[in-house]
């Protein structure tokens, strides 16, 4: 593959990638519908298995060949996505005839249009312990060629640390969202550990939040779709058919688990690592498991 990497721009104050401000104007002019769904995350905190879930719940017993025949970055538009040569986020998720309309970011906080606060859209956040996040998001930026090159390993390790990575600081945007949903209600945070926990009860949470009440069959049926193994075997959720991603330097779908960072972190970097999330961490109401 010959692609050309992008490089970090600061962008009110974040790094960015010019592909995914390129539609800001556009973006911020959003037209959000009430029943709209956000799905927010920052980069690797397990974005698509929400989206899945959350499409098998709203369409898996109408439209089953959805499931087949549709790639789930289009059933579930990434709003500031740009490619040259494929439909941008923002045009699809315009044009999506769904209802609700189901769209996914990786956005700050600050940057979501204002028209899903003002309609008083739904939003499910799903955040991931740092270190896990981070060794997710150091092997996707070697395997993904649109995405900024990550360098070695402890190169990556500082630079997470520091927020120069695509879409800014971890750290900012946990906390930001977190701080969000003290004043909006329709957030639901919710937590990558404790789906790796109990897939069924953080189901059970997400539609207690969603209004939505699937039947026991439907609801095994969900289950199955979105375990680890079965997304990963499954091109409508995988990621393989897109190709700017290097599935022969990591897989898309790589490991799924909670506590990979050690089979990463040295020992002097998780001890430079936890002095320094101690400091950016204070918020003690908003706590991460590292492990399970
Ligand atoms: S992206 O590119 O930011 O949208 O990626 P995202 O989907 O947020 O995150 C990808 C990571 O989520 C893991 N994943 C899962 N883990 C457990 N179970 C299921 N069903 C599942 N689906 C996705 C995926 O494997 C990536 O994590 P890592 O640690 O790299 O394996």
């Amino acid at each position: 593959m010959d692609f050309i990497r992008p490089e970090l721009i600061d962008f009110h104050g974040v790094a960015m990638v010019k592909q995914f401000t390129k539609n800001w104007e556009k973006i911020q002019n959003f037209q959000a519908r009430p029943d709209d769904i956000l799905i927010a995350t920052y980069p690797k905190a397990g974005t698509t298995w929400v989206s899945l879930i959350l499409d098998l719940l709203y369409f898996g017993q109408t439209s089953p060949e959805r499931q087949t025949s549709i790639p789930i970055y289009q059933r579930v538009p990434f709003l500031e996505f740009t490619k040259p040569s494929m439909d941008s986020g923002i045009d699809l998720a315009e044009n999506l005839a769904t209802s609700p309309r189901l769209i996914k970011t990786h956005y700050p906080v600050q940057f979501v249009p204002k028209s899903f606060w003002e309609q008083n859209c739904k939003i499910v956040y799903m955040g991931r312990n740092a270190k896990d996040s981070m060794v997710s998001f150091f092997h996707f930026d070697r395997m993904a060629m649109t995405q900024p090159d990550p360098g070695d390993w402890n190169s990556y390790f500082n630079r997470f640390m520091e927020g120069k990575v695509l879409f800014g600081s971890w750290y900012d945007h946990v906390n930001n969202w977190w701080k969000k949903k003290q004043t909006y209600s329709n957030l639901h945070y919710m937590f990558y550990e404790d789906m790796i926990e109990d897939t069924g009860r953080e189901i059970d949470n997400l539609c207690s939040f969603l209004g939505l009440s699937p039947s026991a069959k439907e609801k095994k049926q969900i289950m199955y779709g979105v375990q680890f193994d079965n997304m990963k075997k499954n091109d409508m959720a995988n990621y393989s058919t897109v190709n700017t991603m290097d599935f022969k330097i990591s897989t898309f779908m790589r490991k799924g688990k909670v506590g990979d960072w050690k089979n990463h972190f040295t020992v002097a970097q998780n001890e430079e690592f936890e002095e320094d999330y101690k400091k950016k961490m204070k918020d003690h109401t908003l706590q991460f498991r590292t492990e399970i």
